[in-house]
């Protein structure tokens, strides 16, 4: 296919609730999409990037520079020989930059999914038609406040809870949830990045209350640290931040770094790479579960579409649409029984409501071949 304008969008979609991490509070999800129009038809994606670099070193109005500046020039010079699997190759040069590159292969493989009536599971080798749901608790004021909300996720249904935690909001709150609900409750705690090497004692306290995994407890560059954590502590150490790549993976895993991986397309360059990290942590027996960034529709469609391979053997923190937004950018993600039902048409198989593209939009930008 050839790769003819590409529509750089950028949207304000306000929360229905503040979304508070040990590095940020956010009220609106403040994103770019990625909209390609190609010979055989077009593609949507959303990026991952944060509004600042507060996640990882990419922010929204970066990954719009670097696309229009070094990343869609090529595309365009590739001219009929694009496909999305020639988007890594071609965009090897540039150094880092994942979430930029992961929207506009994944725009890219969209266009090229819909022009061969081909869903993102199918292309992925999805082996369900649903996935469990998680759900990402952020930090929040009090203990009373905090349990609100799990009451009312557990109520919707999730079937696995994640505790965000930061030094002062750890030992209590998981306490608190772990006893109030039980030992059944699937349990787990994201700290990115929150603590250092110094504070392995305070995290082996976690230990009594059986959780699943503990996500990216330290600096995202200290691998041996995580390593370290791992032999030291119960809860199994899962990586998030740190994992960029699938030879990043396979790394920490040799390490023992990481005994559980969080795949975020976004992070990782997109789902070509998701897939070999996928394929990597099977391969030495680590689970895998998808990880989001707070995406509407467009990005929470191909995200339901990776949680449903094979080794994906634990609830991600695909929730429905209805735990971020009051109005989402497609036909809404809807719970049932603790699931989400994996998208089967055409492509990542959803699209953008026009209407609310246009409430959200605050800007729009055409680059065109
Ligand atoms: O999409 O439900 C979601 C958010 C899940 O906790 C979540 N994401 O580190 O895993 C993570 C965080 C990053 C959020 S940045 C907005
Ligand atoms: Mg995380």
């Amino acid at each position: 296919m050839k790769l003819e304008a590409v529509e750089l969008i950028r949207l304000n979609v306000p929360l229905k609730s503040a979304f508070r991490t040990s590095f940020s509070s956010v009220n609106t999800h403040e994103v770019v999409w990625a909209h390609a129009i190609t010979d055989s038809g077009e593609g949507w994606a959303e990026c991952g990037a944060n509004d600042r670099p507060d996640y990882s070193s990419e922010y929204h109005t970066g990954a719009m520079a670097v696309l229009k500046q070094f990343m869609l020039p090529d595309l365009f010079a590739l001219g009929n020989d694009l496909t999305a699997e020639s988007v890594t190759p071609t965009l090897e040069w540039i150094k880092g930059h994942r979430m930029a590159k992961a929207a506009i292969e994944t725009a890219l493989l969209d266009a090229q999914l819909r022009a061969a009536n081909t869903s993102f599971a199918t292309y992925l080798g999805a082996t369900k038609t649903k996935v469990p749901a998680g759900v990402s608790v952020g930090i929040m004021d009090s203990l009373p406040e905090l349990m609100e909300y799990v009451e009312r996720y557990l109520n919707e249904g999730y079937v696995r809870i994640k505790l965000k935690i930061e030094p002062g909001w750890d030992y209590e709150p998981v306490k608190l949830v772990r006893e109030t609900y039980g030992d059944d409750l699937l349990l787990q705690v994201d700290a990115n990045t929150a603590y250092t090497r110094n504070d392995f004692d305070l995290l082996k306290r976690l230990d009594e209350f059986n959780l699943l995994l503990i996500e990216q407890p330290i600096n995202e560059e200290d691998m041996l640290g995580h390593a370290k954590l791992a032999d030291y502590i119960e809860t199994p150490v899962c990586l998030d931040e740190t994992i960029i790549s699938a030879d990043i993976a396979r790394d920490a895993i040799e390490l023992g770094a990481a005994e559980i991986i969080n795949i975020k397309p976004s992070r990782v360059g997109g789902y070509l790479e998701s897939k070999k990290i996928h394929d990597v942590s099977v391969a030495n027996n680590i689970p895998v579960w998808c990880g989001g960034m707070l995406e509407t529709g467009i990005g929470r469609a191909a995200n339901l579409a990776l949680a449903a391979m094979p080794g994906f053997t634990l609830p991600g923190d695909t929730s429905a649409s209805s735990r971020y937004f009051e109005v989402d950018t497609t036909t809404p993600f809807v719970l049932v029984d603790g699931h989400i039902d994996v998208p089967t048409g055409p492509g990542i198989g959803v699209d953008p409501i026009a209407e609310i593209v246009d409430r959200y939009a605050v800007s729009r930008e055409w680059i065109k071949a």
